[in-house]
């Protein structure tokens, strides 16, 4: 399950939640602030500095161009 830690006014969380859509993996977003609050985030993410948070079955896989990489992997080995 790949789950995207997105907030609003953020490009790459816009881009990180089309692609997860349009990769047909199933997926969640987790807004912040309405579904987790900034505290929360952080104490989750201490290391992570930008936005969005990206995480396949709860690992952190980084942002955007990470879950990008991932999938194009995981196509060209289906
Ligand atoms: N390489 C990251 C870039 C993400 C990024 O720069 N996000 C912006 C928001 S769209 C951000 O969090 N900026 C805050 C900062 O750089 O401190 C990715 O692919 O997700």
């Amino acid at each position: 399950m790949i789950e995207v830690y997105t907030k609003d006014g953020c490009v790459f969380c816009t881009r990180a939640k089309a692609l997860a859509e349009e990769s047909g993996y199933e997926y969640k977003i987790i807004h912040m602030p309405r579904d987790i609050s900034r505290e929360d985030l952080m104490a989750k993410f201490p290391t992570s500095r930008t936005m969005p948070i990206i995480t396949i079955d709860n690992e952190n896989v980084g942002g955007y161009n990470e879950l990008k990489y991932i999938i194009e992997e995981r196509k060209a080995s289906d």
